[in-house]
């Protein structure tokens, strides 16, 4: 195996013998060859215009084969072979009736038609196996070419996942899908050189902009905009279900199920902004959120004592003798051996009730903390506010903005960010999204008159909402560059999905993001030369001295 797609990859440059994350060497080879049978397929697809593909019956379904693949890679997202395997299968399957559709209709594909990836066949796990070892991320030998090509792998995992996310409530655009297939086989076509890659890149964080979007329409549209809201950060006395992930569809289904069973419903680390909806705090057995971000799940689940359904990663494998083993179940493209997937039916709905039955033979959780966090500054509960922000930048109560997005992980050095949080000067106000807030979101650092000094937008792919009120803020200060406003980037990485959200916001001209605890390990040292002198990337460095340096001291 080679893997080195995430923050915690080891060393720094690659999991070579087992994943920091628990991924087996097996999983790993069987991931890589997921992703090259779906760059067979966008193959086969690229180019087909739009007419075209709204004319044939399978196109949601290979759309929905190609997200779902790319997500299924994510890291912590899936750790079953026999379900990944099995996703291979199908993917050759569908390749094959492409084909032969091809040549009924006498089309050939636009780019690559003799790639090994149109004819290879794999027919048992072993053969799986052994086909991986060359088709895996050290097959492109340069290492700056590797690391264009991975670096827009990643950033379209990301895309997928919130692509995925969206067209489960109903929202769709093709022409990302097109981008998708396009940037998988960009990423085979050995005639492209350095500065095209980088260009693809680029062109990657434009989709990145569109599918987070399109996700914001999607949860809004479907749940209203989030507002300002407390919420429970204790327990009640009912049993619960606790849900993990960032699929809205599924937390809506699962509150639909449970309305008058007496089972609550408590959100787990990215699930939280649930709670920030109108659509979906109104419904009461939402009681709270249960524990904090990904990594502390192994601790935290023990005393839930009753059922976690993981609506996509962050999975850690449990330990030998866990006493929730049993007790978890996926769905999407999530999956663990042993762990119950739901599937949807044919109507797009999903039967949560062996769940539910569960959870009523449970105890109630066991209370870890009490209390209330505040949530929901999305771009529309912002804007709201928009006057006593201004006013507050004005008189030089709030000196600075910190964007502090991005994702929380078990290492250590992440102890900086709440070091970070809890050291700022008491005129700055912290912008967050995602599971990164959870290294000081409960830490009161206060408010500036009547503004928390810690906005939770929500998700990570509410991101979004951190550049639309800058690009806002820009708008009422009378500002031509987003850069010249008194907003500092500090972000936290560590899956795919904080790929795509950084390479977004560089499509929207941010500049100077600072991106820990380590810069990405598939970075080769000529692509960060290439972020540091077009964007101003930097890594990080001590708390007190970082802290001068963005206030300008
Ligand atoms: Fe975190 Fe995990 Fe949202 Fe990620 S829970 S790490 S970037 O999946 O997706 O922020
Ligand atoms: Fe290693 Fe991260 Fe890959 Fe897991 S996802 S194998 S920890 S690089």
């Amino acid at each position: 195996m080679f893997c080195y797609q995430c923050q915690e990859t080891a060393k720094g440059t690659g999991c070579t013998i087992a994943g920091v994350c628990g991924k087996k060497p097996e999983t790993s080879n069987l991931q890589d060859l997921l992703i090259y049978t779906a760059k067979s397929i966008a193959i086969l697809r690229e180019g087909i215009d739009l007419e075209t593909r709204k004319s044939c019956d399978h196109s949601e379904k290979i759309d929905y084969y190609l997200t779902n693949a790319l997500f299924t890679t994510i890291t912590n997202a899936n750790f079953d072979d026999e379900a990944i395997a099995a996703q291979v299968t199908e993917g050759l399957a569908l390749r094959e009736e492409i084909k032969a559709k091809f040549i009924e209709l006498g089309r050939t594909p636009k780019r690559l038609k003799n790639h090994d990836a149109l004819t290879f066949t794999v027919t048992s796990m072993k053969e799986m196996q052994a086909k991986s070892l060359s088709v895996g991320v050290l097959a492109t030998e340069n290492e700056d070419i590797r690391s264009l090509r991975e670096l827009t792998i990643y950033g379209l995992k990301g895309m997928a996942a919130y692509y995925e996310h969206s067209v489960n409530l109903g929202y769709k655009n093709q022409e990302i899908v097109m981008f998708m297939e396009k940037a998988l086989v960009s990423t085979l076509d050995d005639t492209l050189s350095v500065d095209e890659l980088v260009g693809l890149v680029l062109e990657t964080g434009k989709y990145g902009v569109d599918v987070m979007a399109l996700l914001d329409g999607a949860n809004t549209g479907r749940f209203g905009n989030p507002e300002l809201t407390e919420v429970n950060i204790g327990t009640k006395s009912n049993p619960g279900i606790l849900i993990s992930g960032h699929d809205l569809n599924d937390i809506v289904q699962l509150l639909e199920q449970t309305k008058g069973t007496g089972v609550d419903i408590y959100t787990h680390s990215e699930m939280l902004p649930a709670h920030y909806y109108p659509e979906l705090k109104k419904y009461d057995h939402l009681v709270g959120n249960y524990g904090n971000a990904w990594w502390k799940q192994k601790e935290e689940f023990e005393s839930f004592n009753g059922p976690i359904l993981f609506t996509t990663n962050c999975i850690v494998p449990p330990k030998a003798g866990a006493s929730y083993e049993g007790k978890v179940f996926t769905t999407n493209a999530a999956g663990y051996p042993g762990w119950v997937s739901i599937k949807e039916d044919e109507n797009g709905n999903k039967d949560f009730s062996e769940i539910i039955e569960m959870a009523k033979t449970c105890e109630a959780p066991t209370q870890i903390e009490e209390g209330t966090i505040v949530g929901g500054f999305a771009h529309e509960q912002v804007f709201a506010l928009a006057d006593k922000v201004v006013d507050a930048v004005k008189t030089g109560a709030i000196k600075k903005f910190f964007v502090m997005a991005g994702c929380d992980g078990r290492m250590k050095s992440r102890d900086y960010y709440t070091e970070f949080a809890d050291k700022l000067p008491k005129d700055t106000v912290i912008l967050t999204a995602g599971c990164a807030k959870y290294r000081y979101n409960k830490l009161n650092l206060g408010d500036i008159g009547g503004i928390p000094r810690v906005l939770d937008a929500g998700q990570c792919n509410d991101s979004y909402s951190l550049a639309l009120i800058a690009l806002k803020l820009k708008e009422v200060f009378q500002l031509n560059d987003v850069n010249e406003l008194p907003i500092a980037y500090n972000i936290a990485w560590y899956e795919q999905k904080a790929v795509i959200v950084l390479l977004a916001l560089l499509h929207l001209g941010v500049k100077n993001i600072h991106l820990g605890p380590t810069l990405p390990g598939f970075l080769s040292p000529a692509v960060v030369n290439v972020l540091v002198e077009n964007f101003g990337i930097a890594g990080i460095g001590s708390v007190d001295e970082d802290i001068k340096l963005f206030m300008g001291e």
